[in-house]
C-alpha cells in the first residue's frame, strides 16, 4: 500500500537552517511548504535550487500577523511544522529590540495558537537557542540549566521556549524545542563571526580585502555544522512522545581560536590583518557556550558529524570558491 506523502511548513525557509532541512525533508519523500517574508529584494539565494523541485512549494507570510497563518494551515494541513523564522541577530537584537520580541517571541504565539485552532494534531518543532543560557556560569549546559538571556533575542527565545511547554502540557501538543547551540555553515549569513572571518580570510588570501575588524575574541562557543543540526530537529519529530533537546557538540572553542585556525588554514597572519572594533562588542555579552547532548545522543540516537576544524575547513574552501568564481566573471 503506498503511504501518503508527508507535509511539512518551514517558517524561515530562505535562511541556513531553513534551505538545508527543506533539502533534507524532500530527499526524504516529503512536501515542503516553505514560508517567506515579503521583501522587494528577493534574497532567496539559499532556496533558489529547489524551485523546480513540484514538491517544493514557497508562500509568503510575516511572523508579525497570524492571518495568513490560519490560510496556510488550513490550506496544507501539514503534517510537521518547523519555526525557524527570527530576528535572530544578537547584536542587531539590542538596536531593534521591540521588533526582534515580536518576530522571534509573539511570531511563534501567533503560530501556535493558530496550529492550536487549525490542526492540533500537527507535530511542532520550535528553534530554541543556547542563547537562552545568556551569562550562566554553569557548564555543560542542558536541558535543566537556568536560563538567563542577555540580550533582547534571547529574552524572546525564551518566551517562546516556555510557550512550547505551556502548549504541550497545557494543550496536549506534540510540540518540541531543540536547544540548538550555534550552527554554521557556507550558507551562514555574513555577519555572524564564523562567516565573517572565513569570507575575510578568502578576500584576504585573493588580494582582495586588507582588514578584517572583529569585537570580542574571548566570547566561546560550541560550534557545529548546520547540514548535522537539521537532521535533529526531523529526529525530534520523528518520537512518540515531543520533548525538549540540547543539540551541541560538547567542546567548546573562543572566537580567537576559531580566527587564528582559520587563518592558518589560509597561511594568514592574524597580526597583519585584524583589528579590533569596539562597534561589534555587545552592551551584555554571553561569555561561555558549551552544550551537554547526552539526552540528544541517547534518545534521539543523533550524532554530529562535523567538528569545529571540519566546520571552518567547509567554509573557508567554499568561501574561497565563492570569490574564485566572482574573480573569474
Ligand atoms: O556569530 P555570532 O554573532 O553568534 P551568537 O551571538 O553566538 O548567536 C548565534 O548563535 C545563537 C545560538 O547560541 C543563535 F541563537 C543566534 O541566532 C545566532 O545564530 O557571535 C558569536 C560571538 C559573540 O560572542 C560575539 O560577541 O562572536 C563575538 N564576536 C566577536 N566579533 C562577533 C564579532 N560577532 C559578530 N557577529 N561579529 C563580530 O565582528
Amino acid at each position: 500500500m503506498k503511504t501518503k506523502k508527508k507535509t511539512a511548513i518551514i517558517t524561515g525557509v530562505t535562511g541556513q537552517d531553513g534551505s538545508y532541512l527543506s533539502d533534507l525533508l524532500l530527499k526524504k519523500g516529503y512536501k515542503v511548504v516553505g514560508i517567506k517574508r515579503r521583501t522587494s529584494l528577493i534574497c532567496t539565494d539559499r532556496i533558489d535550487h529547489l524551485y523546480d523541485n513540484e514538491n517544493f512549494v514557497l508562500e509568503y507570510g510575516s511572523m508579525h500577523a497570524s492571518d495568513w497563518m490560519y490560510r496556510i494551515l488550513l490550506k496544507y494541513k501539514p503534517d510537521e511544522i518547523y519555526n525557524l523564522a527570527a530576528q535572530s541577530h544578537v547584536r542587531v537584537s539590542f538596536d531593534n529590540p521591540v521588533e526582534t520580541a515580536d518576530i522571534t517571541g509573539m511570531g511563534t504565539l501567533r503560530l501556535l495558537e493558530a496550529i492550536r485552532q487549525t490542526c492540533p494534531g500537527a507535530k511542532f518543532y520550535q528553534a530554541s537557542s543556547s542563547e537562552m543560557f545568556g551569562d550562566n556560569p554553569e557548564v555543560p549546559q542542558n536541558e535543566k540549566t537556568a536560563l538567563m538571556p542577555a540580550s533582547p533575542y534571547a529574552c524572546a527565545k525564551v518566551f517562546s521556549h516556555n510557550l512550547v511547554r505551556n502548549y504541550r502540557i497545557g494543550y496536549n501538543m506534540y510540540a518540541c524545542s531543540g536547544i540548538l547551540f550555534n550552527h554554521e555553515s557556507p550558507r551562514r549569513g555574513e555577519t555572524f563571526v564564523t562567516r565573517k572571518i572565513t569570507k575575510a580570510a578568502a578576500r584576504i588570501k585573493l588580494g582582495l580585502q586588507e582588514k578584517l575588524y572583529l569585537g570580542n575574541l574571548e566570547a566561546k562557543r560550541d560550534w557545529g555544522h548546520a547540514k548535522d543540526y537539521v537532521e535533529a530537529m526531523w529526529l525530534m519529530l520523528q518520537q512518540d512522545t515531543p520533548d525538549d533537546y540540547v543539540i551541541a557538540t560538547g567542546q567548546t572553542h573562543s572566537v580567537e581560536n576559531f580566527l587564528y585556525f582559520v587563518f592558518g588554514v589560509a597561511g594568514l597572519n592574524v597580526d597583519h590583518h585584524v583589528e579590533i572594533d569596539p562597534k561589534f562588542f555587545r552592551p551584555h555579552e554571553v561569555p561561555l557556550l558549551l552544550g551537554d547532548p547526552t539526552k540528544a545522543f541517547t534518545k534521539l540516537g543523533w550524532r554530529p558529524k562535523y567538528d569545529m576544524v571540519k566546520l571552518a575547513e567547509d567554509m573557508y574552501e567554499s568561501d574561497l570558491a565563492i570569490e574564485l568564481a566572482r574573480m573569474q566573471k
